[in-house]
């Protein structure tokens, strides 16, 4: 058995509305938290699943402020002597000055609001000679007083009091052992008092620290802890960690000796002693998830319709027994206002296995929705609380700090007014992207990628099939669900994709915890709970991304260990069904090929033509994200008389961009300096599995006098590093890239028929490439021009090619310029 505890703590919601406090701040009814602090910064944390107390009930309540704001709670144990924590004054092992702080009292004082607070200076801080630290223990303070009552305060708070249970030693180090977020366990200490529930959800939080836990026995109350610290706030598994008094009273009772009256140290009656055992004896429960339960994907049991007058239904997802969060441009003209709205009586919300509708009690918009898309979001608190069961049952949240591991299962659900999609319910599963892809994909050029840890600012899922020809995805809102050890978490929002393709990218709802725990007052936010980074490692040095160009990012490539060696913008082309060339996709909906390996010479037909992307190799691998997609037209540049040796290829739709299926950059002319550079082919045209060859691009000169001028303009030609020169055979007409220093990937040039060594720049199309595909990303132009104004006479005679070997003869072409000077 163990007791049943009130513990109340000063809580951080403050009014925009001068005097408040003399109106309503004290009447739950009146005044809710929400309208208490819009417009100045959300509180970090606060306490957790509690409720406003009435005035009067904690008399012995005390707020310490510094620099005019309050930091931490502390109780009145003697007319001049406040108890507190002795972290809220110790800063890097110093004890600030007294003279910074003020103790404010009479929030919610026994004679009424309207007597208001008052407010005193601290004329000493006194702490343990042995405090080290929250986790070392002695976390208490006392602080003494000198009386300096001022005008009351405007103060708008709500004092806030929740019920908390006191856990045996034996259970709360229990619960500590375990390995929590990060693998974080902690090991109690003498003097340390846990209370909270296993399943968290009520619990103290940051600005709470100070303040005092009591238990009523006898009529009478007792302080027995003071809030000291614990890993989080409301996290299952992780209840709060108090100091003692009772160990302390020695100390007390020598720091305010003399004080009349001193604190009292009432003997507890031997009938209570006797008749509540230690609670340490406890059995170790640890909490299980208890939201994020679903009996199978597409089944949600948080899914809430809300149904409003005149509107279209709208998704939302069950967050907590009495909030809906749902996007808030479901409520136009409804969310501008301060007012509530006046239909709200009307609105209905249908849970699952729910015979009846809700009615709603208040609608809360986020107070940013209006303008950012990101925070898109209102809630709704039902009337009355629901039963949670199988269903309905809340979906789980994320902290700010979860990181959802890259290839986390996940799935699309409906969100806001959602057009139903046709097709199979595959096409609503999904695979996450790493931070790095989502974050260079449709981040800032040139920024560096949020750490694990740190909020993304998109999270972005791929789709394990990308058939989706024919169904727009236009006009719909989604939400997106991933899956950690079988349990769901809301993991993203999103409206309005910009094309139709399926959204990409999506607003992570991490950042949105805190606002959500502070409105709902006990919301499941849930830690995560798969730890496995897989081949990623914890790897957590800053990476920023490459440049973008204009159209976004492209030539981005994913480390080979996550994709088996997959080249995002590799295609193969499939020509009438019997001839495999080299294909690079340019944009979404464009690939180029060298225009030889597409078209028969003499042939008048246009082929049959089909393009895949994401392979690597003939059999695909397990995981790759297959692309294929229909040719609907070949287009080739107007050349004078030449065949062009460039041919673009239309796709029959776009694709959606991922590691298995984007768009290089190309490079607009030159020999891009201090890039290494390659040829990427397939060794056997037959299993097609990508290889390349590490390769030079020979300056313009060299490349001219080694051929003896008989190239057409806009010829590059490279020279293999050695050993490389027959790593992939040349009649699927391979490509040459290069990685630029930045660490973009270009496309330089397109094999010339038959030759191994040359290929037709892309630079010199830059207008026709362009011009067709309109989104082509061309890099700003840099190293040197490839082609020479001046004739042969530049080159030595004769003698180039005669050795036979382009290497040799290279050599001999090198030493002849030299010579020559
Ligand atoms: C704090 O930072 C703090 N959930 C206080 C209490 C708890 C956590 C942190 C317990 O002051």
């Amino acid at each position: 058995m163990s007791q049943h505890l009130l513990l109340p703590l000063a809580i951080l919601a403050i009014s925009p509305i001068p005097g408040a406090f003399q109106d309503s701040a004290l009447s739950p009814t009146q005044k809710e938290p929400e309208d208490l602090d819009c417009g100045r910064p959300e509180p970090s944390a606060r306490i957790m699943g509690g409720s406003d107390s009435q005035p009067g009930t904690w008399p012995w309540q005390v707020s310490l402020h510094q620099g005019g704001g309050h930091i931490c709670g502390g109780s009145l144990i003697a007319p001049s002597w406040v108890l507190s924590a002795a972290h809220c004054f110790v800063t890097n092992g110093t004890l600030e000055p007294a003279a910074e702080w003020s103790v404010v009292l009479g929030v919610h004082s026994q004679d009424g609001p309207l007597d208001g607070a008052h407010v005193r200076a601290v004329a000493a801080i006194l702490v343990p000679d042995n405090y080290s630290g929250v986790e070392s223990g002695a976390d208490v303070a006392l602080i003494s007083s000198l009386v300096l009552p001022t005008d009351p305060l405007p103060l708008p708070w709500v004092l806030q009091e929740v019920e908390l249970r006191v856990l045996g030693e034996a259970a709360c180090q229990c619960l500590y052992s375990r390995p929590g977020p990060f693998n974080l366990t902690f090991q109690l200490l003498p003097g340390m008092l846990c209370a909270g529930y296993p399943e968290g959800r009520r619990d103290t939080c940051q600005g709470d620290s100070g303040g005092p836990l009591v238990c009523k026995e006898g009529g009478r109350w007792f302080q027995a802890g003071i809030t000291s610290f614990g890993f989080g706030c409301g996290r299952r598994n992780r209840p709060g960690v108090f100091t003692a008094v009772a160990p302390y009273e020695a100390w007390i009772r020598e720091q305010v000796l003399g004080s009349e009256p001193g604190p009292a140290f009432p003997t507890q009656s031997p009938e209570l002693q006797s008749g509540l055992p230690e609670p340490t004896d406890e059995n170790c429960t640890i909490a299980l998830p208890e939201c994020g339960k679903a009996p199978r994907p597409g089944a949600w049991p948080w899914e809430a319709q809300v149904l409003v007058p005149g509107s279209r239904p709208c998704y939302g997802a069950l967050v907590s027994e009495s909030w809906v969060l749902a996007p808030a441009s479901c409520f136009p003209g409804r969310i501008s206002s301060d007012l509530p709205p006046r239909d709200l009586d009307n609105w209905r919300v249908m849970l699952p296995s729910r015979p009846r509708a809700e009615r709603v009690a208040r609608l809360v918009p986020h107070e940013n929705a209006s303008w950012d898309d990101a925070s898109n979001l209102a809630l709704l608190q039902l009337r009355a609380p629901v039963n949670l069961s199988v269903a309905p049952r809340p979906v789980c949240l994320p902290h700010p700090e979860h990181y959802f591991l890259p290839g986390s299962r996940c799935r699309l659900a409906r969100w806001g007014h959602t057009e139903p999609v046709p097709g199979a319910g595959s096409l609503l599963e999904a695979e996450l992207l790493g931070v790095w892809w989502c974050h260079c994909l449709y981040g800032r050029q040139g920024e560096s990628v949020p750490p694990p840890g740190e909020p993304p600012l998109a999270i972005c899922p791929a789709y394990q099939e990308e058939e989706v020809a024919g169904r727009c995805w236009n006009y719909s809102h989604w939400s997106l669900l991933c899956r950690e050890e079988g349990t769901w978490f809301l993991a993203g929002i999103r409206d309005l994709p910009s094309d139709c393709l399926r959204p990409r990218a999506f607003y992570p709802l991490q950042t949105h915890g805190p606002w959500i725990s502070h409105v709902t007052r006990g919301a499941y936010l849930e830690d995560q709970l798969a730890w496995d980074w897989g081949p990623e490692g914890e790897e957590t040095e800053t990476q920023t991304c490459p440049p973008h160009t204009e159209h976004g990012a492209c030539g981005l490539r994913p480390e080979p260990a996550l994709t088996g060696g997959l080249w995002p913008w590799l295609a193969e082309v499939h020509v009438a069904g019997e001839r495999v060339c080299t294909g690079i996709l340019v944009a979404p909906g464009w690939v180029l090929a060298a225009t030889h390996c597409i078209l028969r010479l003499g042939s008048t037909t246009v082929p049959y033509i089909e393009v895949y992307l994401g392979r690597a190799g003939a059999s695909p691998l397990p995981q790759s994200h297959q692309v294929s997609r229909l040719v609907i037209s070949i287009r080739l540049p107007r050349h004078l008389g030449l065949r062009p040796p460039l041919a673009l290829l239309e796709l029959s739709s776009r694709v959606e961009p991922s590691p298995s299926a984007l768009p290089i950059c190309l490079h607009p002319g030159g020999t891009p300096l201090g890039a290494s550079c390659w040829v990427l082919g397939w060794k056997d045209p037959q299993d097609r599995v990508p290889v390349a060859a590490a390769v030079s691009i020979l300056t313009p000169r060299l490349c001219h006098c080694l051929y003896q001028g008989i190239l057409p303009p806009g010829t590059l030609c490279v020279l293999y590093a050695e050993g490389q020169e027959d790593r992939c055979e040349v009649t699927s007409a391979p490509p040459l890239l290069c990685q630029t220093e930045e660490g973009s990937w270009v496309l330089v040039g397109m094999a010339i028929r038959g030759s191994r060594d040359l290929f037709a720049a892309i630079g010199p199309e830059e207008t026709w490439i362009s011009q067709t595909v309109g989104e082509a990303h061309f890099l700003h132009p840099s190293g040197f021009p490839h082609w020479l104004p001046e004739g042969g006479d530049l080159c030595p005679p004769d003698m180039a090619r005669a050795s036979g070997s382009p290497r040799a003869a290279l050599f001999l072409l090198l030493l002849t310029l030299l010579i020559q000077g």
